[in-house]
């Protein structure tokens, strides 16, 4: 027994004056195997309880996304004086999946992705691209749990919807004055309430997306001949939504890795594109000559570096052999490594929120999707960090330039949908 001790503090001692990783010294879990093995198992030294029982392996406990501590944020009653804990960033899934217009499945989008995650941590966090530990930082992050979002009824749904991330930005961050979220969707329509609810704090909103798909498809673009205002609410449909209803930038918004078929005989769709604010790279960029760093370069060219930015990735940006468990694959896209790389170079913008969305596990194979899903998460949420803590300064400057006089109607966008489809009479079809 006493032999084999000292072989252990011997094969320590060794690897300990091998290891010069700052991050290693850091891990709580090092220091308590450090003090157990030098002080050895002596009667007088009584472990504690969380030195017993506290670390895992990643496969075990319960899951959350990264094993990030959980609060059901949506409870949080913000004018109490319960000081639960408060947060700068978060997890929030959203298990919606009713207005695809292809496969469904995404409503089991955020609890894959979660699962996929449990090789994250803390302990292991650091992001050698970025050379930070994203969970180990400035910013606080959880994981808030699901949205509870109805499966029956598209209206209450994006009605939940709106209110949740109402409420969600209305917390006050712990060092940022809003917290961010990391959305797990859900299929893409979710991206309608967010953008209304980051409209609400911010103003008009720059989005990046990351799609095969153009998505700003007008609703009579899918057959619609039976139709409400609420069927006009789609996962192909949302940008052209929130155009309309002038919650995202006029213009110099992006789409990166399109590779969709379009509409009829010719451009038209594209010239939709253009008039609803957006500018187009298509997957097949990155095989032109330096593609990549072009690519890269036409986005810090587009985006603008003072305003708020929102990061959309539809799962389906990659090619299918690297993300089939989603809705509506298109072959020909991008590879992990090549969107990670394009992410990372995204630090200094100011990224207010982003979501990964179209994972569907059930059309997964080995949960290929849900894994990227999981890292593609994880980059979006070091580029949060790597963006500091968000300022009332920040939020003041692109306020003032959008001050409005009177009524600002596009604080309600969403409500009057939900109200007109109150009001939808079937009945006038048939007139
Ligand atoms: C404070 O809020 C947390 C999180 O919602 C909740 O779990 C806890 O019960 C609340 N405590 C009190 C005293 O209301
Ligand atoms: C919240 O912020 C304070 C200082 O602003 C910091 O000391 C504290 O550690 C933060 N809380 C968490 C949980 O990160
Ligand atoms: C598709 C649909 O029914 N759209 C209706 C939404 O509400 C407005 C206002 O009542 C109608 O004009 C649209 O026809
Ligand atoms: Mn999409």
């Amino acid at each position: 027994m006493k032999f084999s001790l000292s072989l252990l503090l011997l094969c320590f001692t060794i690897s300990a004056a091998h290891s010069s990783y700052e991050s290693l010294q850091q891990n709580p879990n090092y220091h308590a195997y450090k003090e157990q093995s030098s002080e050895g198992f002596s009667i007088n030294s009584k472990p504690s309880l969380e030195d017993l029982w506290g670390p895992f392996w990643a496969y075990q406990g319960i899951q959350s996304f990264a094993h990030l501590p959980f609060q059901n944020c949506l409870m949080i009653d913000k004018d109490s004086s319960n000081d639960s804990e408060l947060f700068d960033i978060a997890i929030i899934g959203v298990p919606f999946d009713t207005a695809t217009s292809f496969r469904s499945g995404t409503r089991f989008g955020p609890q894959g992705i979660r699962s996929a995650s449990m090789r994250q941590d803390k302990w292991r966090g650091f992001n050698f691209r970025a050379g930070i530990n994203p969970f180990d930082n400035w910013a606080n992050i959880l994981d808030c749990g699901d949205i509870p979002v109805t499966p029956m009824d598209n209206t209450l749904a994006l009605k939940q919807m709106q209110l949740a991330y109402k409420q969600l930005l209305s917390l006050p961050g712990n060092t940022s004055v809003v917290p961010r979220y990391m959305s797990l969707g859900g299929d893409h329509s979710i991206l309608l309430p967010i953008l209304q609810g980051l409209y609400e704090v911010y103003g008009e909103i720059t989005v990046i997306h990351f799609d095969s798909h153009l998505d700003t498809w007008a609703p009579d673009k899918y057959p619609s001949f039976w139709s409400s205002n609420t069927s006009e609410f789609t996962h192909g449909s949302m940008l052209w939504l929130a155009h309309k209803y002038g919650l995202m930038a006029q213009e110099n918004n992006l789409h990166v890795g399109l590779r969709t078929r379009l509409s009829d005989d010719g451009w038209e769709d594209y010239e939709e594109d253009n008039a609803v604010g957006f500018k187009r790279i298509v997957a097949d960029a990155l095989l032109d000559e330096d593609g990549l760093s072009k690519v890269v370069d036409q986005i810090l060219k587009t985006l603008p570096k003072d305003k708020p930015v929102y990061i959309s990735v539809d799962i389906d940006v990659l090619d299918p052999s690297a993300a089939p468990g989603t809705g509506t694959m298109e072959v020909g896209g991008l590879t992990n490594r090549e969107l990670i790389h394009i992410l990372r170079k995204m630090k200094g913008l100011n990224i207010v929120g982003a979501d990964v969305v179209e994972v569907s596990p059930p059309y997964d194979t080995a949960e290929i999707t849900t894994t990227a899903a999981a890292q593609i998460a994880y980059e979006l949420m070091t580029l949060m960090v790597e963006n500091g803590p968000i300022t009332e300064e920040f939020i003041n400057k692109n306020k003032k330039v959008l001050a409005h006089s009177g009524e600002d109607l596009r604080l309600t966008a969403l409500d009057r949908i939900i109200d007109e489809e109150r009001k939808y009479q079937i009945n006038r079809l048939f007139n």
